[in-house]
């Protein structure tokens, strides 16, 4: 009994013990002692024990950062800055099976451009979804700059669901942006390109490309785009830049920056000077001014034509409907954001050291005295700079982007060129505090900084150099996120955390609770469709069908489950030429229990979390032997979760015979097997004993844990069972191999079982009678 205890203890531990003698050394070791090895000052120490998260611990809030050129979105905890995921968007990513399933491959398709897959995005700006102005925790969007498309995220289980591609525009850089209620997620072009898809040559530029602005309209229920009733405004060849959606008074309302409004074309090439040179000539730029309320007002009472699929409002119906103005801004501006009441709107000016606080307020007088300085060249009417500026500060040199602060009237600026943030008051026009960055920041985040009530508290400075801060890894370097605390009047630095994917843009910070995400799949679930997937299978249930038309093409459907540790089906017999589907269900209740699936040479890397059903095709072109396993170490017979895809050659005749077993059983066996079975139901007996006389059904945690456990006798009840059967009979080798079975569905709810012992006595579970 002592030795089966021990031997089913070593199996569960599996390698990772003797961490015991090491941490009594560190524990003797004083604060002093550590401090002095390591150059600490008090100072680390009080940064460190801001940022430190102790085993188990939880961050307060999540950012979802853009993962630049990687095309993926970065998730992370703040303040302990550890990654938690990278969610695959625009780009495929193996250990999700993003790319590489089906049902995922298809959610990649709908971002096919002109014909071709593009597998790579430059995701800039994520998006939470709103509701009265505030993050509600539903969903995430994204958008990529190089080829114009927005991604929306479901933050339900953390998947994208849906790519859709802009049909008017070649390139967009001011998106995603939501409106107060989710209404609609703005994007902006970045730049100007003919809408049509033909070729006009850079002479026409003036009169044939254009920028634009789209308003997706989101489906909240469905939670996806919805193209047909989305809108686009045709705006003037300016290179359109970053956007935000009005709230409060200003709300219905949308800001839209621009820069190169000399509309220059440059051709280092053809001797022109370069465009850098011509798009920073004019002293200031335009925001553009749009009411999409009123947008959609028109498009209610039938006054705008489709095109392409959705709505488009020429910048003629724009300027007569009165949607569309302008007003001058700092030349080359980047960031244009709305304070949290809606009153005003801050834009920085790259070129510039000022930070320019627009007053909507002023907007809306001056529209409604039809008050203009004039009209620029495609008749847009432009509000005076004076008509609508409230205040000008000056903030240092290069501001970039704009963050709010939970207290009044506070906002952090980006200064790009002076490597600083600069924390300033924007109702009374003056700076209060300043740190340096390290280096070039771009955009900075606050804790919901976007919304109606920012949290405050932490800031980021999102770097465009790290240079010298981090161990040298070649000649790319790391990004650098660098958290502040922006809780006292003065800003204090935290940390350096290096994010080894792409350039990423900017972050959104929500707070933690607001997340709700599952643990698990509703068996048999599509998690891309949202819905039960028609290639579900149920345990006992696993088919494999064949079909062939009439030209002798044949499809191979095999309906197949995973649960610890099999795969059912163990093999997989098609013939040479056949389309092989292969259709997994996840059976397993338990948190993080997720099964892999690779094939040998056939480019299939599946993630089977509990619950979800995927797929995967292929055509088995080529005879042979193409072993199969699960990737994620799920158990202890992790390694044997295997199988065998036999591809036979056509008109392939079976040999007579049997599957040879390298070993034969005797009653000995059996009955050696038998009693270890027994010894270890006692060792269960005695666990189920521990957490029955305690206070569990107080722990959600330990009563999921539970439910598996029992799931898992019951199989190894099946089990004994069959080996009984087979016993009865005196069929010793099957009745030992199924009592082998038997014995691994006890290992896995020992498993189970002292899992949930351990985190009773880690939780201080109190003694019940029972
Ligand atoms: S912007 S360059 Cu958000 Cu500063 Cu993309
Ligand atoms: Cu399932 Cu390893």
């Amino acid at each position: 009994m002592k030795k089966i205890k021990k031997r089913v203890l070593a199996l569960l531990m599996g390698v990772g013990l003797g961490l015991g003698a090491a941490s009594s050394a560190v524990a003797q070791q004083s604060l002093e002692d550590v401090m002095k090895a390591r150059g600490l000052t008090q100072k680390d120490l009080l940064a460190a024990a801001k940022t430190y998260t102790p085993t188990g611990g939880r961050d307060e809030y999540l950012a979802f950062s853009s993962g630049g050129q990687s095309g993926h979105v970065i998730v992370y905890g703040i303040p302990s800055m550890r990654i938690l995921k990278y969610i695959g968007v625009f780009t495929p990513e193996p250990w999700q099976g993003y790319g590489y399933d089906d049902e995922s491959k298809a959610v990649l398709a709908q971002g096919r451009i002109l014909g071709k897959d593009i597998t790579f995005g430059d995701t800039h700006h994520p998006a939470l979804s709103e509701t009265n102005g505030d993050f509600d925790g539903k969903y995430l969007f994204i958008n990529d700059k190089a080829n114009p498309r927005v991604a929306v995220i479901d933050l339900h289980d953390f998947e994208t669901k849906q790519i859709v591609v802009n049909p008017f525009f070649r390139s967009e850089h001011g998106g995603a942006f939501v409106t107060p209620n989710t209404e609609y997620i703005m994007e902006a072009t970045q730049y100007a390109a003919p809408y049509t898809e033909d070729f006009v040559p850079l002479e026409e530029f003036n009169e044939k490309y254009r920028g634009g602005l789209t308003y997706w309209k989101f489906d909240k229920k469905k939670g996806r785009i919805d193209l047909a009733n989305s809108i686009t405004i045709e705006l003037p060849p300016y290179s359109q830049d970053l956007s935000d959606a009005g709230k409060g008074p200003s709300m219905g309302w949308g800001f839209t920056n621009s820069f190169c409004t000399e509309r220059y074309v440059g051709g280092i090439e053809r001797g022109r000077p370069p465009f850098e040179a011509g798009c920073s000539q004019k002293d200031t730029d335009f925001m553009h001014v749009t009411n999409w309320k009123k947008a959609e007002e028109l498009v209610k009472a039938g006054k705008v034509k489709k095109s392409k699929g959705m709505y488009l409002i020429s910048i003629e119906q724009a300027v007569k409907e009165e949607i569309l103005f302008l007003i001058p801004e700092p030349k080359s501006p980047h960031g244009v954001d709305v304070s949290p009441d809606g009153k005003f709107i801050i834009v920085a000016g790259k070129l510039d050291s000022h930070a320019w606080v627009y007053s909507f307020d002023k907007i809306q007088k001056a529209i409604a005295a039809k008050k203009f300085e004039g009209k620029d060249a495609y008749g847009i009417p432009i509000i005076k700079m004076k008509d609508a500026l409230h205040s000008q500060v000056q903030v240092g040199l290069g501001p970039l982007h704009n963050q709010y602060d939970a207290k009044q009237c506070v906002v952090y600026t980006s200064i790009y060129v002076d490597s600083k943030i600069t924390k300033w008051n924007y109702c009374e026009g003056k700076v209060l505090d300043q740190i340096n960055i390290h280096y070039n920041v771009g955009h900075l985040v606050s804790m919901e900084g976007e919304t109606v009530s920012p949290d405050g508290k932490y800031l980021i400075a999102l770097n465009k150099l790290s240079i010298d801060r981090f161990n040298p890894v070649g000649p790319l370097h790391p990004q650098n996120h660098q958290l502040i605390d922006i809780s006292g009047d003065k800003m204090q630095l935290l940390y350096d955390m290096p994010i080894p994917l792409g350039e990423p843009h900017y972050v959104t910070a929500i707070k933690a609770d607001k997340l709700k995400p599952a643990i698990r799949y509703k068996s048999g679930w599509d998690s891309r469709t949202d819905k039960r997937s028609q290639w579900r299978t149920r345990a006992g249930r696993e088919k494999t069908e064949r079909s062939c038309d009439t030209d002798g093409k044949c499809t191979v459907h095999i309906y197949g489950t995973v649960i610890r540790s099999h795969i059912t089906p163990e093999i997989i017999e098609v013939t040479e030429g056949d389309t092989v589907s292969i259709h997994l269900t996840n059976l397993e209740r338990a948190q993080d229990e997720t099964h892999g699936f690779a094939m040998y040479s056939q480019s299939v890397n599946l993630s089977i979390e509990p619950g979800k059903t995927v797929s995967t095709t292929f055509v088995a072109d080529k005879a042979g032997v193409y072993p199969y396993y699960c990737t994620e170490f799920c158990s202890a017979l992790h390694l044997e979760m295997q199988g065998y895809l036999l591809v036979k050659p056509k008109g392939y005749k079976a040999k007579a015979g049997a599957i040879q077993e390298g070993q034969q059983y005797t009653k000995a066996d059996y009955d050696k097997q038998v009693k270890t079975n027994v010894d270890t139901q006692a060792v269960i007996n005695s666990v189920v004993g521990f957490i029955t006389s305690h206070n569990y059904k107080d722990f959600p945690e330990v009563v999921a844990l539970v439910e598996d456990a029992t799931e898992q006798l019951g199989f190894a009840d099946g089990a004994k069972k069959k080996s009984e059967g087979y016993a009865a009979k005196k069929d010793y080798q099957n009745s030992t191999l199924w009592a082998g079975q038997w014995w691994q569905y006890q290992v896995k709810a020992a498993d189970i079982g002292l899992r949930a012992k351990t985190y009773l006595e880690e939780h201080d579970a109190k003694k019940v009678a029972k």
